[in-house]
């Protein structure tokens, strides 16, 4: 077993750092599939509730299944601990509720994953949060929107679906500058493609339904902190919301996540030879993808992303009606919502992914009706490309 993992590549990590010491030396992590752990003795009871043993209790608070794929998640992201919760949305309620009291701000990404931003407004106003959405392209808008109380910025880069890309950099200097606790979504990048704890963010979070877990058969999120301080909070707020994960669910995820470096590696190298297709397609009247020299934030991409990743969008010239047709009219493309498993998806976020955000609002944050999104699969470029060729005929 290895112990030290700080000067091994990615994909080394990816095999080896979820190791545990299995008493029978399991290649892979088993499943604790229990929901309670006996103590030896009352005192080792009172001890582990105490916090002075590193001693299992119940499943909510810990499992070792759990806490493997969360060690190994903090080793990819560089940070302090990995919280592994029930989804991408527990991620970020738990993120919402643990750094935000009432009468609190937060500015973020106006094109983050519809309910991130649905639960912010719609809920968590209730209970006296205040937020503002904007273009996080331009920092000299979010200093704009800083206000005495608030206390977080919150960047989803690539944006879901607009693939809009903020820089990290300037976001984490002006965060530290304000005294604000900088939080990234990085669910459309996975730690293979973009680590910004190491840019200056002080949390990532990942829905792992998407490339982490990459098979499209489980729903988990995970959150990592850079420091202890934030670290606990964040994890007291998990125990108590009870939005943990299921020891099946973090096996799972452990078996997904040890190709995610050849999965995505094949999916980009897919979207790119896609994105250039249809970029070229005479019927295309936009394409928005993080590869491809026309994109708006090339060079800001190209400075705090390891690869361009396997998301696209783009327009057509006919529009709504035309994007009605093509999503009809393809066969190999699942007409699905989710991204990041080993099949190509399409889908249409202003009626779909983000129908709940109000009409004015996907205007705003640039979620047009003619907007198509594409999550690029593993299968052979050609079959995917024949497939959209068929679609847009
Ligand atoms: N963050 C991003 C960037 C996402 O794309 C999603 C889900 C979430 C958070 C929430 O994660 P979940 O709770 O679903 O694990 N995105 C979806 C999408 O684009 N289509 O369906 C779900």
């Amino acid at each position: 077993m290895m112990k030290n993992h700080s000067d091994i590549g990615f994909n080394t990590k990816l095999i080896h750092s979820g190791e545990i010491d299995d008493q029978f030396k399991s290649a892979t992590v088993p499943i604790y599939q229990t929901s309670t752990f006996s103590f030896s003795s009352s005192d080792e009871g009172a001890r582990c509730f105490a916090g002075e043993s590193d001693g299992y209790m119940y499943t909510r608070i810990g499992n070792p299944t759990i806490n493997a794929l969360e060690r190994q998640i903090a080793i990819l992201e560089n940070g302090h601990g990995g919280i592994a919760v029930s989804s991408g949305m527990a991620a970020a309620t738990t993120i919402y509720l643990a750094l935000m009291s009432q009468g609190d701000h937060i500015v973020s990404t106006d094109a983050i994953y519809g309910p991130a931003r649905n639960i912010m407004e719609k809920q968590f106003s209730r209970f006296g949060l205040q937020s503002t959405y904007l273009n996080t392209t331009d920092a000299s808008k979010i200093r704009e929107a800083i206000r005495p109380n608030t206390r977080i910025l919150y960047i989803e880069t690539p944006a879901n679906p607009t693939m809009d890309i903020t820089d990290l950099k300037a976001c984490a200097d002006i965060a530290h500058e304000k005294g604000l606790l900088l939080v990234v979504d990085n669910t459309f990048c996975s730690p293979y493609l973009q680590n910004p704890l190491d840019l200056g963010a002080d949390i990532v979070f990942h829905s792992m339904t998407k490339f982490i877990n990459g098979h499209a058969d489980i729903v988990a999120g995970i959150i990592i902190a850079k420091e202890k301080p934030v670290y606990e909070k964040l994890r007291n707020m998990m125990v108590l919301l009870g939005c943990n994960m299921d020891p099946h669910q973090a096996y799972m995820v452990l078996r997904g996540l040890k190709t995610l470096g050849i999965r995505i590696d094949k999916a980009q190298q897919n979207a790119l030879e896609v994105a250039r297709f249809l970029e070229s397609h005479p019927k295309v009247a936009w394409i928005k993808y993080p590869g491809l020299p026309s994109h708006p934030q090339y060079d800001v991409a190209k400075k705090q992303m390891r690869g361009d990743g396997s998301m696209i969008s783009f327009g057509l010239k006919g529009g709504f009606s035309a994007a009605k047709k093509m999503l009809d009219r393809v066969e190999l493309a699942l007409l699905a919502v989710s991204l990041g498993g080993v099949e190509t998806l399409i889908q249409h976020p202003a009626s779909m992914t983000h129908a709940k955000v109000s009409a004015e609002d996907k205007q705003k944050a640039g979620i047009t009706d003619d907007l198509i999104r594409l999550a690029i699969g593993i299968e052979d470029v050609e079959d995917i490309i024949n497939d959209l060729k068929k679609g847009l005929e």
